[in-house]
């Protein structure tokens, strides 16, 4: 695969889109997708089939939170410990670098040859229904018309956080060739830890989100001993549905990662 942002036209613009997409993530979404692949594969260790998908859907979390960041959204001056890419560089930079982030994504799966035509079709619709109007875009409209009941909570995070981190474990099943039962084991698998994500990073923001006033929260919805509890279930769901699959290991390690983390 080429090196991403790597041109020197358009003048300076390499840099804040190379500043967002090499800033110190976790690499959830594509540590997913190479997961996911590797459960199912023919050939596991045959990365090059998988990893434009992996890099697709890092793309695509890095322009949504390049764009998350801005002034007219959360309007937050850091991200990863450093400055966000519009305090690093400016407002109209991080828009056009979310918007090349963006793209770029659509436009690494489009010029794979080692996919087929259906594979790659497959690919691209599915990483742009989680990424649009019926994922992410969709959960972040609901965010800012602001919800007050649980389902409403729970369909506004499994748009905006948990259908990118569907979409990674479904994407790595259909580049490893998997069969109609096991990419439906992958796609569940990508429900259960996609709401958990939310549901360990509403417990992590604990403190910040006790504030009167703020957004509602799973935790302040349930409790956080309801909380955990409910991200503990949805962890072991999807142990259980990784262990219909040849190589669940490394799927089992992120699910227990995803509710344990700290970060
Ligand atoms: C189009 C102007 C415009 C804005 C769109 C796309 C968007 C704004 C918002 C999406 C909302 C969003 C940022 C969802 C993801 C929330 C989330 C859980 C982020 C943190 O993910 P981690 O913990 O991040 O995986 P790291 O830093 O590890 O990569």
């Amino acid at each position: 695969m080429d090196p991403l942002f790597n041109d020197a036209w358009p003048s300076g613009f390499a840099a804040p889109a190379r500043y967002a997409l090499f800033g110190g993530g976790k690499r959830v979404r594509p540590a997913l997708c190479v997961a996911a692949y590797q459960a199912v594969a023919p050939d596991p260790q045959a990365l090059g089939q998988v990893l434009p998908a992996a890099a697709a859907l890092e793309l695509v979390h890095t322009y949504s939170l390049v764009h998350d960041d801005l002034p007219a959204m959360d309007d937050d001056d850091e991200r990863r410990g450093r400055p966000t890419v519009h305090i690093a560089y400016d407002e109209p930079t991080a828009i056009l670098a979310g918007d090349a982030l963006l793209t770029e994504a659509f436009r690494v799966l489009a010029v794979q040859e080692h996919w087929s035509s259906a594979s790659k079709a497959a690919l691209i619709g599915r990483l742009a229904t989680a990424a649009g109007y019926h994922g992410m875009i969709g959960g972040q409209v609901a965010d800012i018309n602001g919800v007050q009941t649980l389902e409403d909570l729970t369909r506004l995070h499994r748009g905006k956080t948990g259908a990118l981190i569907q979409a990674s474990c479904w994407m790595g099943a259909v580049c490893g060739g998997a069969d109609a039962i096991h990419l439906a084991a992958l796609d569940a698998y990508g429900a259960a830890v996609g709401l958990a994500f939310q549901l360990a990073d509403d417990l992590l923001d604990e403190e910040e989100d006790a504030e009167e006033g703020g957004p509602p929260s799973f935790v302040k919805l349930l409790g956080a001993e309801e909380t955990r509890r409910r991200a503990v279930e949805l962890c072991d769901e999807a142990i259980g549905l990784a262990q219909q699959l040849e190589r669940p290991d490394t799927l089992t390690a992120l699910a227990q990662f995803i509710v344990e983390r700290k970060i």
